[in-house]
């Protein structure tokens, strides 16, 4: 090959890597104090120091993700494309530093030039574009992907602003700030101004001939921006690709508006552009319909497809093969929208006919679906959507009516095998109204879950009880149509670097010492941690074992106290409620049975209070900002901690807080910290849940429901080592039906928590009336079945009670607990992916 330009020899000398000796990395860092942020050492702060380590760590990985590309444009692999709305990444320099195996280096370095790592790392903020659980899985399979050498990339916005900033205001209310997480210069981010793409909304869509095609013309365009985010892998040099959108406006400033005197209505379409990617809309598990979402996951569905087509159009393949070198995983209905785009630009753009298209995209698309709970299901107004976006109105249409209702298997047999559901089951009108696209009513709403599964090659769940509640309650007509292999299972994962090695490192360490292993090993190799096991029986590992927890704990407590003021008892049992406020996901119960413990300790006397098991309560999370109930459970949670806390006769034994603006980093404080935390939705509504897997990776037991990835948790470590409590899923509707046609008094069904409920009534824990649409929900309807559990909850907890009451025991469940949880790291879950679902292979990078 031919050298492009220039003297070869010099090219070669100024290309060497950069090196990484603690000399060098000095160098480098002061080097970018003085050019890059053009500041004196002298009056270096923490912040500028970070800044400086940062740009010097953002070097080395720009290097491999030179190099990264670069094999993925010369091999040309089939590749995966991860849509996802959400990438809840949290912090960005630690992890690099321990991807790029150049930890000790910095810390080195760092304090070198008099600085301390751990007060550079606390400067940097998370990047938080996410609700929860959807999107820190994002997190996760995007490290999993570079780790595991997988040529993926992911796909989503880069919104100004992140998931709101959470305050309580005195009397316990939740109020949101703007998180402009971009203040500061991103040095993980890399603008690529010249990745521009056109994305048009409104207009008109002319149909042109019977063959479905047609034009779309008018209306707004907007402009597509893209900002690549470096992901390392932990100890390869494979670099993928995170690329974010930003919307601008097309024409800075519409000058005709302006000759007509217009100056206002000229600056407003630029803002309408911008406003696109403002912000993230911090709903979770609700549909609100706005124009401005539509228009989000338009923008980013089109610009991405584009990106997509542009790269697999550079290989010279015939269109035909597209799926044969891009798979597109669906993160949740909220990217279906790809679906009609990828079909316009096979009609419209490509002139394909209607066949081939729909056969190349059900080829290509694969989705995962999250929740099985009703008001989280995706739909949108037909009118919306025909207003916004009449050309992929048209196409659903298309899809329903006359086209391609249903199945196309392979792009050879699309025209001879497809089947009508009409065909197959005739005269069954209601199993047609069931499974339509369109749902009747006022107005009419295109159902997303249905579009993204028959628009996809496969479908899949998040842990195998969700898998199996898709197939037989959202799903089940879609399974009898099509088959059930199309609808698989893929359980959930967490990434072992971030949420053992990073947030506990003297855990980890202490676990390479004992399995003799270096970490590079099992925290790629999970279940290696299996050789823990053999341990439980050596005294002075489970002795070393509890004094991590017990460091831990004052870690958190030393954190709460500089954040908050407020000294915590280290000496308790610490439990542990973290998630987004949900009512499906019971933070009431818990708080509800905070309270009964208190009027339980309220009515001991001092010689037997001292005998129970000292415990201290922590809550943290998010609800969405018009989640009214979700809110006001925040407030008695507030309010019950500010009561409790300053009992005297009680305040030894049990205290509570709630810790404000839950987040990322946030959890790789609590995490390591807990006994026990708690994972208690009503049977069958939570999909997986995630952070079930990172405490008791950490050590800490788990109490739950037997829901989501909690079955499977307790298949691993055995039912011995957690503590379930509650109705099994099948009960659940028989139950509803009762509350609803045979409803028990709640003092004869549950009295105690009859009794705690009146308590609050009664203003307990301030005015009472403030929490009486609260305790309606459990006294009315009780949809999520508080009233069912309680019982069994409460004796649950006294379970806990007794078993950490044998701490030598409780250890040992602890260590066995994470010597169990190799299954549950992301890499086996990525893996499965790209072999069951995507069909592509590693690409190793080497230098
Ligand atoms: C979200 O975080 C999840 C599901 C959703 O439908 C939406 Br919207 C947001 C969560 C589930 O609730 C968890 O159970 C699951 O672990 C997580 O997605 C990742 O699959």
């Amino acid at each position: 090959e031919k050298w492009p330009r220039g003297d070869e020899k010099e090219w070669r000398s100024a290309l060497r890597g950069l090196d990484t000796d603690v000399g060098s990395i000095t160098k480098s860092v002061v080097h970018h104090v003085q050019t890059s942020l053009a500041r004196q050492p002298h009056n270096l702060d923490d912040l500028g120091a970070y800044q400086a380590a940062a740009l010097s760590v953002r070097d080395n990985l720009i290097l491999n993700w030179n190099e990264t590309q670069l094999q993925y444009t010369r091999k040309a692999p089939k590749r995966a494309y991860y849509l996802s709305l959400e990438f809840l990444m949290g912090r960005t320099l630690d992890n690099a530093l321990l991807n790029l195996g150049l930890k000790d280096e910095y810390k080195d370095g760092i304090k070198r030039l008099g600085f301390s790592i751990e007060d550079i790392l606390e400067q940097e903020r998370d990047a938080a574009l996410g609700n929860g659980g959807l999107g820190r899985l994002a997190a996760c399979y995007l490290d999993s992907s570079a780790s595991q050498e997988l040529p993926l990339w992911g796909y989503g916005l880069r919104y100004k602003y992140g998931i709101f900033q959470q305050l309580i205001s005195p009397e316990g209310n939740q109020l949101e700030a703007p998180d402009p997480w971009l203040e500061h210069q991103n040095p993980w981010e890399l603008p690529r101004l010249d990745v521009v793409y056109d994305v048009r909304f409104y207009g008109q869509a002319e149909r042109l001939d019977g063959k479905g095609r047609a034009q779309w013309t008018g209306g707004q365009e907007v402009l597509a921006i893209a900002y690549d985010v470096m992901i390392p892998g932990y100890g390869t040099q494979t670099t993928n690709n995170l690329r974010l959108w930003e919307s601008r406006p097309k024409r800075g400033f519409d000058l005709n508006s302006f000759n007509a005197g217009n100056y206002e209505g000229a600056v407003e379409s630029s803002n309408s552009a911008e406003a696109i990617t403002s912000v993230l809309y911090p709903n979770d598990h609700t549909t609100f319909g706005k124009e401005l979402r539509l228009k989000q996951q338009y923008f980013w569905t089109a610009a991405s497809l584009a990106d997509i087509l542009r790269r697999f159009k550079n290989l010279d393949k015939p269109i035909t093969e597209f799926p044969e070198y891009a798979a597109i995983q669906l993160n949740d209905t909220h990217p279906t929208l790809a679906i009609p785009e990828l079909m316009r630009v096979l009609i419209d753009e490509e002139e394909l006919d209607w066949n081939t298209a729909w056969g190349i995209v059900t080829n290509t698309f694969f989705y995962t679906n999250h929740t099985v709970l009703p008001e989280a299901l995706e739909k949108w107004p037909v009118p919306l959507i025909e207003h916004v976006l009449p050309r992929h109105m048209q196409i659903i249409y298309d899809i329903v009516s006359l086209r391609s209702f249903f199945l196309t298997r392979t792009l050879s047999d699309a025209s001879s095998s497809r089947t009508s559901v009409e065909r197959k089951f005739p005269h069954d009108r209601e199993r047609l109204a069931r499974m339509s696209l369109i749902e009747e009513g006022q107005p009419k709403q295109v159902r997303m879950a249905h579009l993204a599964c028959i628009g996809s090659r496969k479908v899949n769940g998040v842990a195998e009880l969700h898998s199996d509640l898709v197939r037989t309650t959202i799903l089940k007509d879609f399974v009898e149509f099509e088959g059930i292999s199309k609808f698989g299972n893929v359980t959930n994962g967490i990434t072992p670097r971030r949420w053992l090695d990073q947030c506990n490192p003297e855990l980890s360490a202490l676990i390479s010492k004992t399995l003799k292993l270096d970490k590079t090993v099992w925290l790629k190799d999970l279940t290696k941690l299996e050789g823990l096991l053999p341990f439980t029986e050596d005294k002075a590992f489970c002795k070393e074992w509890a004094a991590i927890k017990q460091r831990n704990k004052e870690r958190l407590a030393h954190h709460v106290e500089l954040t908050l003021g407020l000294k915590v008892n280290t000496n308790a049992l610490f439990d542990v409620q973290i998630k987004r406020l949900h009512e499906y996901k019971r933070q009431t119960l818990n708080i509800l049975g905070v309270i009964h413990r208190y009027l339980t300790l309220k009515n001991m006397t001092p010689a037997k209070r001292k005998k129970v098991v000292n415990r201290v309560v922590f809550f943290a999370g998010k609800a969405a900002p018009a989640y009214y109930i979700a809110k006001l459970t925040i407030r008695l949670i507030v309010n019950v901690a500010r009561i409790i806390n300053a009992d005297p006769d009680t305040k030894d034994h049990l205290t509570l807080y709630f810790l404000p603006d839950y987040s990322v980093s946030l959890a790789e404080v609590l995490i390591p910290a807990s006994n026990i935390s708690q994972h208690i939705s009503t049977a069958g509504t939570e999909a997986s849940g995630t952070s079930n897997m990172k405490f008791c990776l950490n050590g800490g037991l788990l109490l739950g429901t037997v829901d989501g990835a909690n079955i499977e948790i307790a298949e691993e470590v055995g039912e011995s080592n957690v503590f379930f409590f509650g109705h099994l899923t099948p009960a659940v509707e028989d139950l509803r039906f009762q509350h609803l046609y045979h409803p028990v008094p709640l003092e004869q069904k549950c009295p105690a928590l009859a009794h705690v409920l009146n308590q609050v009534s009664a203003g307990l824990f301030g005015d009472g009336h403030v929490y009486e649409p609260l305790l309606n929900t459990v006294r009315q309807g009780d949809y999520y079945l508080l009233s069912d559990d309680f019982d069994s909850y409460i004796a649950a907890l006294g379970m806990v009670d007794e078993a950490y009451s044998d701490s030598e025991e409780w250890v040992k469940k602890s260590i066995r607990t994470t010597a169990k949880m190799g299954k549950f790291s992301s890499d086996r879950a990525i893996n499965e992916y790209a072999e069951s679902y995507w069909n592509i292979e590693k690409v190793p990078v080497t230098k």
